[in-house]
């Protein structure tokens, strides 16, 4: 057998992009693959997406690749071996109180390591209508507790009823099972859009702060009936608490009104399961709430406790966190008790492809992106213009795999004609089923912390020969 060199994954992580050779490992060898990057039946910016790193994550959400010939032809590239020592992982800090947190797909964009933030890539968003789990953004304010599934439960409280202590086993058991496929957005989706017309506080998120999936669990009416939930009168509200916890103790948490959390078309549910698996430690293991049409902030993940009450979750997120305001209050004139909480969100649309800045080839150009509303206002149109809003044209939505309640996206399409040399500003902006329409500009709907980010999403691109 030939001998090959040997490399370590730091060698390895130095080849990215074509400039600097495009390297990938497969178990412990080591490819060259710049000259098939072009050739890649899956397009170059997907397989640069692995390079200086290992295949097996990509490979494992895209099953073309487990064919014999994939691999023939990857043999083909081979330039070394990862040098033995390499398998070792590196120890745990037991000082870090992320130490605990659990391993993540290489593909993310990180905005945050401690607390974990990631979004996908845009060229993977709309790859599938629902996100795979390794995909899925995650928005993490504090450590990913964790939790020994057999001695879990979960606390109910309702004024009036009793109290209930669930364990999984019961939660499965007493409850039918109930699924719904919904798209959570966090409010700061496209933050990084807001801070360029002025800097905001936040993590900076691009289009990813956005995914989709297929959840399972009990509904959370459902639970709260069998708590001994009578009629009430006035205003109340469903509080959820999360395991998660920082230094002082304090834990993550957030409600919904009531009536949200009993009307059995909204289809909240506490869930055990996504995309068909249990459900992701990143993503809220063993439960999580599922609120459909509502901010990402009300769906508590690692969930505690359930409470019914009079009075919204006295949590800083619900409190002084996740809401609006008019464009000239700063942080020397923001009283957080003078807005509403965000529950459901306002249409919002991008474009994942292609890339802002991206050089396309003359010819027929492919535009694709997302389309959302919040409260299930299904997004019926979406307009793209190529030249920065001056014509427009309608993009093919792609057909939904269920109807009723848009609880999730619709992915679109466009194909229009591009000349060589032109330069274009791709925008697009959806309307949903009350005709709400996005804003033209950030100025108007700019806010201190940089949520509800939704006016048209502009993508610059030129057009070579
Ligand atoms: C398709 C090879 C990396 C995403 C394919 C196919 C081959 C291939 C041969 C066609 C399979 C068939 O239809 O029989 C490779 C090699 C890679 C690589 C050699 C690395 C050196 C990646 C990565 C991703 C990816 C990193 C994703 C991030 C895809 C997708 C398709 C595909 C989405 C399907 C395209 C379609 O159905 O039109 N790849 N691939 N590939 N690849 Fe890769
Ligand atoms: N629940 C707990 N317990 N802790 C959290 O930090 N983040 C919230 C929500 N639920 C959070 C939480 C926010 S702001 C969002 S946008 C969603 O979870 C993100 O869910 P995901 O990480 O599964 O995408
Ligand atoms: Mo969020």
């Amino acid at each position: 057998a030939p001998q090959y060199p040997r490399y370590t994954r730091a060698e390895v992580a130095q080849h990215r992009t074509p400039n600097d050779r495009v390297w990938v490992t497969h178990g412990s060898d080591v490819f060259d693959v710049t000259d098939f990057v072009e050739l890649h039946p899956g397009g170059p910016d997907k397989i640069l997406l692995a390079a200086g790193g290992a295949l097996e994550p990509f490979w494992a959400l895209y099953a073309v690749h487990g064919q014999p010939h994939v691999l023939e032809l990857l043999r083909e590239y081979k330039v070394g071996e990862l040098s033995p020592e390499e398998a070792a992982p590196p120890p745990a800090d037991t000082e870090d109180p992320f130490a605990g947190d659990p391993p993540r797909h290489p593909a993310l964009r990180v905005n945050s390591q401690k607390p974990f933030n990631a979004e996908p890539p845009p060229e993977l968003l709309t790859q599938s209508f629902l996100t795979p789990n390794e995909l899925f953004f995650t928005r993490n304010h504090l450590p990913v507790p964790s939790v020994e599934p057999g001695s879990y439960r979960l606390l109910v409280e309702v004024p009036g009823g009793r109290s209930l202590s669930l364990s999984l086993a019961e939660l499965r058991r007493r409850f039918p099972k109930h699924e719904v496929t919904a798209t959570l957005q966090c409010a700061g989706n496209r933050r990084s859009e807001m801070s360029r017309v002025r800097p905001v506080k936040g993590l900076s998120w691009d289009i990813g702060a956005i995914s989709t999936a297929r959840w399972g669990g009990a509904r959370l009416r459902d639970v709260l009936l069998a708590a001994g939930l009578g009629d009430k009168s006035g205003e109340w509200h469903v509080c959820f608490e999360g395991l998660d916890k920082d230094a002082s103790g304090t834990r993550y948490g957030a409600s919904i009104p009531l009536e949200r959390a009993m009307s059995p078309q909204a289809e909240v549910i506490l869930a055990y399961e996504m995309n068909g698996q249990e459900l992701p430690r990143d993503h809220g293991f063993p439960l999580r709430v599922v609120v459909p049409g509502v901010v990402g902030a009300r769906s508590v993940k690692w969930l505690r406790s359930v409470a019914v009450s009079p009075a919204e979750s006295p949590s800083h997120w619900q409190q002084n966190d996740y809401k609006g305001f008019c464009p000239s209050v700063d942080w020397d004139s923001v009283d957080f008790r003078a807005a509403p909480a965000i529950q459901e969100l306002p249409v919002q649309s991008a474009i994942t492809e292609p890339r802002p800045g991206a050089a396309v080839p003359a010819g027929e150009l492919t535009v694709k992106g997302y389309a959302w509303s919040g409260g299930g206002r299904e997004v019926i149109r979406v307009d793209v213009s190529l030249d920065g809003g001056r014509t427009w044209r309608e993009a093919e939505l792609c057909p939904r795999p269920e109807r009723g309640r848009a609880w999730a996206w619709a992915l679109w399409e466009l194909r229009a004609p591009v000349a060589a040399g032109a330069r274009l500003e791709l925008v697009c902006k959806a309307v949903d089923r009350s005709y709400n329409g996005q804003p033209e500009g950030v100025g108007g709907i700019w806010n201190l912390r940089g949520v509800l980010s939704n006016a048209w999403h502009r993508v610059p691109v030129t057009v070579t020969r």
